[in-house]
């Protein structure tokens, strides 16, 4: 309605209808009836600027329209009512009063009238010759709702009215509607479905809706979930005989199961604690599964049918072992449940949205609150707990790791003495160094701490020596015992343990005593086993694993109550180690050189073997064989782990350096032969080497004479020069004659380099020469010269062109240029008075082909066929 007026007992109307103008005149008693009626020709409804005109004059209504804005198509409409009109002439009769004709006149609508309101704008509206929009002065009663100054043409959708990230699609002017994200909605998208939590606290919750759809075999479930619990039952649809759907979370997946057979499993996980989008569509005999709109696969199954009375269960079932049957209660958050085209609300949101009846709600909260982790004091060692949704993080000390902090890393704690190093271990740390045994140093003996679990069935040592014989370890109860030494500078494990078992001995392949570490394993090859053989790796050498004929037992004899002695049987005995020891292992447990009254902390390990001697020699020490010093006549001692080595002056030797030797033994001289002087020796070099000790490659192009622009070759004694293109020679100094310019220059051909030499030399063949097998030299292809064919032979230089003829210096050949009176390979034939012939032949021909030219031209074939011509 754009206005409406009532004049007396009548109400005058301008509407809009269907994009046209229509001014009607009614009585006021009866609007239903119509009087008179104008309708105007063309659409209004355009955007465009309209004038408008609406009277009432001698009874007949009148309405005139023009298209006023710069863009108008130029056509001009008006209308007026038939003439003679019933009412027509009780009209006119008097203007009513001012202040009548506003409160009788609306603009735009009315309040409480169902005919839509106008929507546009309007501008330098008069009443009877009154301006009544824009408001000035005593128009100033007038009611205005819904309207505001100017003229707005603006796209709504500009303002972005859609909350949520909710898309705002434009409906013409001034119109829009909102497309809403899930899980928002309302017009605006300014509602979010409520959560509902399950399983708070641990709580066996769940939720129940009764389907109030008509019979379908179309079913579209589609909801929100948030867990970190990897398994839970999370949909099921039921009827009174069977559950024919279930959703439920399996190792993080989600599953889907029809008509308890076919079953359909996520490939995405979804407990990572984040909200993550589930559906899943039954249609056509197929079910498919979506997490966040990405298919998951769809497989056939057997027709459902869902009918109204079916329950759907949301959380887990009424049923506690049913429920357990599919990962139990689910634990997590659940938005925006929807099946099929209705909403199924935990807690109903303020929008009206189409839903089904909510049957019960067990144990159920509102929102998604996070269980408090943090309460139990998940993290050990100090850690400080942080609540995460429904999780916990442990800040765990600098010293700790690991998820709850369980992890101590024991050596940031420096619990070991100075001399040792501390190594982490799965239980704890050790605190790990080298011992040094003499024949009088006191022994080291150990005892398990009679808490040892695990099967004894390796022992792992590292050691130093040179002695050939001694021992390294030695325990013994009853008839059963284990013994490891050195014999005959090879290691050897011997060993007797099980019932009536046979005494076994293992022998290194190679031997250990040269001053070197060395790295044994002694393993059983079947720890499972009562019995079995025995192998020793040494220095990681598995393909050399010497291994055992006969069978033995573990060594769990030496758990407790035996000792066990390291290094020798103990003072008198004899036999004992010369040498150092690194860590030694019996079944993975250190033999710790350290007691806990020696360390800053005691091992926190359960099992240990506990050493119950005196403190040992710490550290790696040969004897101190330098001193006193050995080496006579100023040689140098350098001591080598019990051994030592005297690099002597020139002339001396023997290991004290008390023999006199031949200084050229030694073969000082590298490219060179020795003569023997009373002072030392003399180097006489080979060709082409210099130096004291003939070291040095004499440099033959020292001082090279070769031209400017040459490249001196380096060879054994002597060298050549490479020319520039203008020059040759030996020494490249003649210059050779600048081709003149009417004769045909020839690209001179690029013949291959070959690269000779042996370790004294290296050196190259050019122009196509092939390495010699004399020394030095190349086998060079004719026509090139030099050491290396670096030179091209000059075939001209004996000028062997008569006549004024131009040599031309080709590889292994000349070619002689001649004169134009002269022939012959020499220009030696005198052709002067055959030219002159040769020449009138030639004018002559030249002449009769322009002739055959220019008549083939006239011709009507054009072809010429030049290749067929030869003359
Ligand atoms: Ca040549």
């Amino acid at each position: 309605m754009l206005l409406q007026r009532k004049v007396e007992d009548l109400l005058l109307t301008v509407e809009l209808v269907d994009g046209q103008l229509r001014h009607t005149m009614r009585p006021a008693q009866e609007p239903g009836e119509v009087l008179q009626e104008v309708l105007v020709e063309g659409m209004v409804a355009d955007g465009r600027w309209h004038k408008l005109e609406a009277s009432l004059r001698g009874g007949t209504l009148g309405l005139t329209l023009q298209c006023v804005d710069d863009d108008c198509p130029s056509s001009e409409s008006s209308g007026q009512s038939p003439a003679g009109s019933p009412s027509s002439s009780e009209l006119g009769s008097g203007y009513p009063e001012p202040s009548a004709v506003l409160q009788s006149l609306f603009v735009g609508g009315m309040r409480g009238d169902e005919a839509p309101h106008f929507i546009g704008c309007i501008q330098d509206f008069h009443v009877e010759s009154r301006l009544v929009i824009p408001r000035v002065g005593l128009a100033a009663k007038a009611e205005q709702v819904n309207v505001t100054a100017g003229c707005s043409e603006r796209d709504k959708c500009e303002d972005g009215p859609c909350q949520n990230r909710g898309r705002c699609i434009s409906q013409g002017w001034m119109r829009y509607s909102c497309e809403c994200h899930r899980p928002y909605e309302g017009d605006h998208c300014q509602e979010e479905y409520i959560t509902a939590r399950f399983g708070n606290e641990d709580a066996e919750s769940y939720a129940s809706f009764l389907v109030e759809d008509e019979p379908s075999e179309t079913v579209a479930l589609s909801l929100f979930i948030r867990t970190r619990r990897p398994q839970g039952l999370l949909l099921v649809l039921a009827n009174s005989t069977s559950q024919y759907l279930r959703v439920w979370l399996d190792e993080g997946r989600v599953k889907v199961q029809i008509n308890n057979f076919e079953t359909l499993a996520s490939h995405g996980v979804v407990n990572d604690g984040q909200f993550h989008l589930v559906s899943v569509k039954i249609e056509q005999a197929r079910v498919a599964l979506f997490l966040s709109a990405r298919s998951q696969g769809n497989i056939p199954i057997r027709n459902i049918l869902l009918q109204t009375g079916d329950a759907l269960y949301v959380g887990g079932l009424p049923d506690r072992r049913a429920s357990l049957a599919f990962g139990g209660y689910f634990k997590g958050c659940v938005q925006d449940l929807r099946m099929s085209s209705k909403r199924l609300q935990f807690y109903p949101i303020g929008t009206a949205v189409s839903s089904y009846a909510q049957e019960s709600l067990v144990k159920v909260t509102r929102g998604c609150a996070s269980d408090n982790s943090c309460s139990a004091n998940p993290c050990l060692n100090g850690g400080m707990c942080y609540s995460i949704w429904d999780d916990f993080a442990c800040n765990c000390p600098p010293n700790t790791a690991g998820q709850r902090c369980e992890k101590v890393k024991w050596c940031e704690l420096s619990p070991c003495p100075s001399s040792a190093t501390c190594l982490p271990d799965a239980d704890g740390f050790q605190c790990v160094s080298n011992v040094t045994f003499r024949e009088n140093s006191t022994i080291l003996t150990y005892r398990g701490n009679g808490k040892i679990q695990r099967p004894l069935g390796s022992v792992s040592l590292q050691l130093r020596t040179r002695a050939s014989d001694g021992i390294l370890l030695h325990a013994e109860r009853g008839n059963e015992f284990i013994s490891i030494s050195i014999q005959s500078s090879h290691l050897l494990l011997e060993l007797q343990v099980g019932q009536g078992a046979s005494r076994l001995s293992i022998e290194s392949e190679r031997p250990v005593s040269d001053g070197e570490w060395h790295m044994a394993e002694l393993v059983m090859q079947e720890p499972m086993s009562l019995m079995s053989k025995w192998a020793l790796v040494l220095d990681g050498d598995m393909e050399e694993a010497a291994v055992s004929k006969d069978a033995c037992g573990n060594l769990d004899f030496l758990k407790d109550g035996v000792d066990i002695l390291v290094g020798g049987l103990g003072a008198g005995a004899g036999g004992n180690l010369v040498g150092c020891l690194g860590p030694l292992e019996i079944g993975g447990l250190l033999l710790p050189l350290y007691t806990d009254s020696e360390a800053n902390l005691p091992r926190p390990q359960e099992e240990q073997f506990l050493r119950t001697s005196s403190s040992p020699w710490l550290g790696c020490w040969g004897a101190d064989v330098c001193r006193p010093e050995p080496c006579h006549n100023g040689g140098v001692c350098t001591d080598l782990f019990n051994k030592f080595h005297c690099e002597c002056p020139l002339g001396l030797g023997g290991p004290h350096c008390n023999e006199t030797v031949d200084v050229c033994d030694s073969e000082p001289c590298i490219h060179g032969n020795c003569t023997s002087k009373p002072m030392g020796f003399e180097c006489k070099c080979e060709a082409g080497f210099e130096g004291k000790l003939c070291e040095a490659h004499v440099d033959a192009c020292a001082g090279n004479e070769c031209g400017q622009g040459a490249t001196c070759l380096r060879g054994l004694m002597r060298y050549a020069c490479l020319c520039p293109q203008n020059a040759t020679g030996a020494l490249c100094r003649d210059k050779i004659p600048e081709t003149p310019w009417y004769i045909e220059r020839i690209p001179y051909p690029k013949l291959p380099v070959s690269i000779c030499g042996n370790e004294k030399l290296n050196f190259r063949c050019f122009n196509g020469g092939n390495c010699s097998t004399i020394e030095d030299t190349c086998d060079c292809m004719p026509g090139f010269t030099g050491q290396w064919c670096e030179q091209d032979v000059d075939e001209c230089a004996s000028d062997p062109c008569l006549n004024g003829g131009y040599c031309r210096n080709l590889i292994n050949r000349f070619q002689c240029v001649c004169e134009m009176s002269f022939s012959g390979e020499y220009c030696q034939i005198d052709v002067s008075d055959f030219y002159a012939y040769v020449f009138l032949l030639m004018w002559q021909n030249i002449f009769q082909l322009l002739s055959y030219l220019i008549i083939r031209l006239d011709d009507d074939d054009p072809e010429i066929d030049w290749g067929g011509n030869d003359w």
